[in-house]
């Protein structure tokens, strides 16, 4: 692998940080695939992003030559066609199947108690949540005056991911709950393996790290859950930051180890309801606007349970463009290869939620979610 870039390397420019969710994905991605790059952000380069990209969001990849690459996904497949030595899509149909779903875990489910476990233990987080924010915001402030600065940020972030990803005061029980059975199942699984699907990462184990890594590994209340309860997650966490060796395989003969099961029959009881229900809605309001290109971010609210308590949660199209992808998948293997999975997922009670048909489907064009009319 340490040949993998022949010649010069170019260098790329990671614009993130530490306390951000998605540039922890990023950032892994790259030091995984041994691409050069460096990390930064100043307050110049926030203001080319809105106008390059159109909002304020991280992470950026800036490539030599001057593209910004924007979405962890696209910058993943980015450089997975420039590089695809050691490729973090599994050969194998069952495996490629579960690294995609747990991609969309990852980056469109977790974020819920990523954000809860920073926000609401604030006697144990606020200090530093605001420090955080400060510096990013105001680096040019006084270090002691910069969570000041901070605070705007803090209190729109801290406030709007409730309604939007849908955390009641009636939820938190069952947000945990889920949680630490999450990181139980995932720590029985660690014991034997180092990643999901053997040796080496996939492209799942990079959807999980977003939100564990900045949040919950690195949040002093869920960091220190994380270190307590799930050790091996913790460990997981260290070696997807920091990866050591390059060159794991993925398990032989498409194996899924069973221990994955718990973790997925979960995926597919709270998430899957939501997603198969996102692609019904996004269906909906394109048959209502015959004439629209692109689709707001959110398309009003739905209902969703964790355990027996029902929540509300806004209806986010960008979790079908997602979907779309273990979907796709799912949809060009063949009868002998479905014959094989079918009824593994029917019994961890994903079988129906992947035959949904996507009656509208989305595609990322310049940074916009679109109708694919
Ligand atoms: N799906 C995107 C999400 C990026 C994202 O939501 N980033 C957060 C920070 S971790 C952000 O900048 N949010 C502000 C916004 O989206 O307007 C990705 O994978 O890059």
């Amino acid at each position: 692998m340490s040949d993998m870039i022949k010649g010069p390397a170019p260098c790329y420019r990671l614009l993130g940080h530490e306390f951000s969710l998605y540039s922890g994905k990023a950032r892994a991605y790259l030091r995984h695939k041994q691409i050069p790059f460096v990390e930064s952000i100043s307050v110049e380069d926030r203001k080319l992003i809105q106008e390059r990209v159109g909002r304020r969001v991280v992470p950026v990849v800036v490539t030599p030559d001057g593209e910004y690459v924007q979405d962890t996904t696209q910058i993943i497949d980015y450089f997975e066609r420039l590089y695809p030595e050691a490729s973090v899509y599994p050969e194998g149909p069952w495996q490629r199947l579960v690294s995609l779903l747990f991609e969309v875990y990852g980056d469109e489910w977790l974020v819920l108690p990523a954000m809860h476990y920073r926000w609401h233990f604030k006697r144990e987080n606020l200090a530093y949540v605001l420090r955080n924010f400060g510096d990013i915001i105001k680096p040019g402030w006084p270090r002691l005056l910069r969570p000041i600065g901070g605070l705007p940020s803090a209190m729109l972030f801290g406030n709007l991911y409730k309604p939007v990803m849908g955390r009641s005061r009636g939820n938190i029980g069952e947000i945990e709950k889920s949680y630490e059975s999450f990181l139980d199942d995932f720590n029985r699984h660690l014991e034997d393996h180092s990643y999901l699907l053997g040796e080496r990462p996939s492209v799942g184990d990079f959807g999980l790290i977003g939100p564990l890594y900045a949040h919950l590994y690195r949040d002093p209340y869920p960091g220190r859950l994380m270190r307590e309860r799930a050790p091996n997650v913790a460990q997981w966490v260290e070696r997807m930051q920091r990866p050591t060796t390059f060159d794991g395989s993925f398990l032989a003969d498409d194996r899924v180890p069973e221990t994955l099961y718990p973790l997925l029959r979960r995926m597919f009881d709270e998430q899957l309801p939501v997603l198969v229900d996102t692609v019904r809605r996004v269906g909906r309001w394109a048959a209502e606007h015959p004439d629209a290109k692109g689709i707001p971010r959110f398309i009003g609210k739905h209902e969703f349970y964790l355990g027996k308590v029902k929540a509300t949660r806004y209806v986010m199209p960008f979790s079908q463009w997602m979907f779309q992808r273990p979907l796709a998948h799912y949809r060009s293997l063949s009868h002998a290869q479905k014959a094989r999975i079918d009824p593994i997922l029917d019994e961890l009670g994903g079988l129906s939620g992947l035959n949904e048909p996507v009656a509208a489907p989305l595609k990322l064009e310049n940074y916009r979610l679109l109708l694919e009319r």
